[in-house]
């Protein structure tokens, strides 16, 4: 039985003495070209897979995204009885807050304007508002939404989340499904999106999303670059439809060089660094999945091929 790891060397120097400690008896393998016995790798590691990985191991039951996200897995690809898990770590949770915080913020004190303002040596005050008349909805009520949501409440936002089922956080008007997106939309002058990437969410920063928003609205995204319809939004920023964004994740990345987004002066952008998974924590998160899963317990970050996330 053993872990096939396939990710950076760096991780591997933390996550290996880990696994020694807590695992010795699932040989931690790195590398494909290390496999002595492919009918022995039952548990793979990796943030994308090589193709046709899954027809060189007969006995894979279970595949770890070294992430938070698995939409760069193809589900379809993967038998049915392969787990498939994430991570889901406090300090995920605790960056994504942080920077969450900072878009939001950011778009509160509209930062976009006032940095374009100073490259051009311009003193000009805008107005400034309060936080409790600027009204902030997050889409996706997962750890990452509830972990911004929790942080952003004592600052004084109304605040407000969208999840596909029906969720309860305290201090947040929640909205869910088909049914509730428009009505919360109405109400989000800031628009925080952490959405995992699903056919229902691909492009779902689109044209008609922009439209259902309050005049200048603003956006903070840190979702997937393949949620958001970008040719709309330049077209909503150039319109005043949208106040400013604040972009972690594009579609490409990195974003192409003569891309617009670059130089929109109503854009922050940032190069997917909301979060980065902490290598120890890490570790201790793919033994906790591997234990789970030996012992025929709920894998922690256990992700519902069904729902796709
Ligand atoms: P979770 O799986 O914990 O939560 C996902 C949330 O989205 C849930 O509330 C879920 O609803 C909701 N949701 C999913 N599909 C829909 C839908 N069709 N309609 C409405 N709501 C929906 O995910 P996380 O919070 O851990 O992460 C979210 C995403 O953030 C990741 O998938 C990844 O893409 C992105 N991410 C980005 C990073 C970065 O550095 N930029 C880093 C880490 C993650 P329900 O509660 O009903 O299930
Ligand atoms: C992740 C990410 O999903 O970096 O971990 O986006």
């Amino acid at each position: 039985m053993a872990l096939l790891y396939l990710s950076s060397a760096e991780r591997a120097a933390v996550w290996r003495p880990i696994f020694r400690d807590a695992l010795p008896d699932v040989p931690f393998v790195e590398g494909e070209a290390a496999v002595a016995d492919p009918a022995s790798v039952r548990f793979i590691a990796a943030w994308t897979l090589p193709d046709g990985i899954i027809d060189r191991y007969p006995n894979l039951e279970m595949i770890l995204s070294v992430g938070a996200g698995v939409d760069q897995f193809d589900f379809a690809a993967l038998p049915e009885h392969v787990t498939v898990a994430r991570m889901v770590t406090p300090s995920i949770g605790a960056m994504m807050r942080d920077y969450a915080l900072l878009g939001v913020l950011a778009m509160h004190r509209q930062l976009p304007r006032y940095i374009a303002q100073q490259r051009s040596r311009v003193w000009e005050a805008g107005p400034v508002d309060l936080a409790s008349r600027r009204r902030v909805g997050v889409l996706g009520l997962g750890q990452l939404g509830r972990a911004t949501l929790h942080a952003l409440l004592p600052l004084g936002f109304p605040l407000a989340g969208w999840s596909r089922t029906p969720r309860t956080v305290q201090g947040v008007e929640t909205f869910h499904g088909p049914d509730g997106l428009q009505p919360f939309l109405a109400r989000s002058d800031i628009l925080v999106c952490l959405l995992p990437l699903t056919p229902e969410t691909r492009n779902i920063l689109d044209a008609d999303l922009f439209a259902a928003l309050p005049e200048g609205a603003c956006l903070v995204h840190a979702g997937r670059g393949r949620q958001l319809d970008h040719d709309a939004l330049l077209a909503a920023l150039d319109s005043g439809r949208m106040g400013g964004v604040f972009l972690d994740v594009t579609e490409p990345e990195p974003l192409p060089a003569e891309h617009r987004l670059w130089s929109h002066p109503k854009v922050i952008l940032t190069p997917h660094v909301a979060t980065v998974t902490d290598f120890e924590e890490g570790a201790h998160c793919a033994v906790d999945c591997i234990r789970a899963q030996l012992n025929a317990q709920p894998v922690p970050g256990r992700v519902h091929r069904s729902k796709g996330y």
